[in-house]
């Protein structure tokens, strides 16, 4: 990579067009452009959401050859023992939140988090590098949101602890201030500028 661009420009793997949009703006608080590769890494099956992170971002290395991060989140929720946990994309697909509030009808303690990890890769490193953070808060007992057209996975039914709104009741701008991407990404940011 061209020395100037060092430490200023990145790519994130994912084809989740909400998960870029929100990291498009933590990163330029850094005066950092990243640009969206779509290629489809690959997610192996783990209950870590490291691991998952780590082999996605190699793989997704080996098809560009570029300075790269991916992410892989989830949502834990306790009164389900951690579910859906590594498994929220194909929860979220096949029963989406409707189901997953079906699923906590009788449960009393709501309390979950998202976690978040990021991994990042190059060639001047030997293993990736990972960033985790988490948002903590609870599951709300019916979806709310702003609109329709900007809803993203779990939000309408997650409320960040310290706030009466969900994540998806907020602008990017709000949920980046306190959201699990946003800290993860935070804290590559301030480690790749170095
Ligand atoms: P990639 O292409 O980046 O893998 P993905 O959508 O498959 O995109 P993940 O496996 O990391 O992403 O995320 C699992 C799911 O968890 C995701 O599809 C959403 O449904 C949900 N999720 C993750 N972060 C979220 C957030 O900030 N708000 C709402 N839902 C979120």
């Amino acid at each position: 990579m061209n020395f100037q661009l060092k430490g200023r420009v990145v790519f994130f793997a994912t084809n989740n067009i909400n998960k870029f949009n929100e990291a498009r703006k933590v990163l330029a608080e850094y005066n950092m452009a990243v640009g969206m590769l779509g290629v489809k890494a690959l997610e192996i099956q783990s209950d870590s959401l490291e691991e998952i992170a780590k082999a996605s971002v190699l793989h997704a290395f080996e098809k560009c050859h570029l300075p790269i991060i991916v992410e892989d989140a989830g949502l834990f929720i306790d009164g389900l023992n951690g579910f859906p946990g590594p498994y929220s994309a194909y929860v979220y697909k096949t029963i989406g939140n409707r189901g997953l509030l079906k699923l906590m009808e009788n449960i009393e303690n709501r309390e979950a988090k998202f976690e978040s990890v990021i991994a990042y890769y190059s060639s001047e490193l030997k293993s990736p590098i990972c960033f985790k953070e988490e948002a903590i808060g609870e599951i709300t007992k019916e979806e709310r949101r702003r609109d329709r057209a900007s809803d993203f996975g779990f939000d309408p039914v997650f409320k960040p602890a310290n706030s009466d709104k969900t994540f998806a009741e907020v602008t990017i701008t709000e949920k980046n201030k306190y959201s699990h991407r946003a800290k993860a990404l935070r804290n590559f940011a301030k480690w790749y500028k170095n």
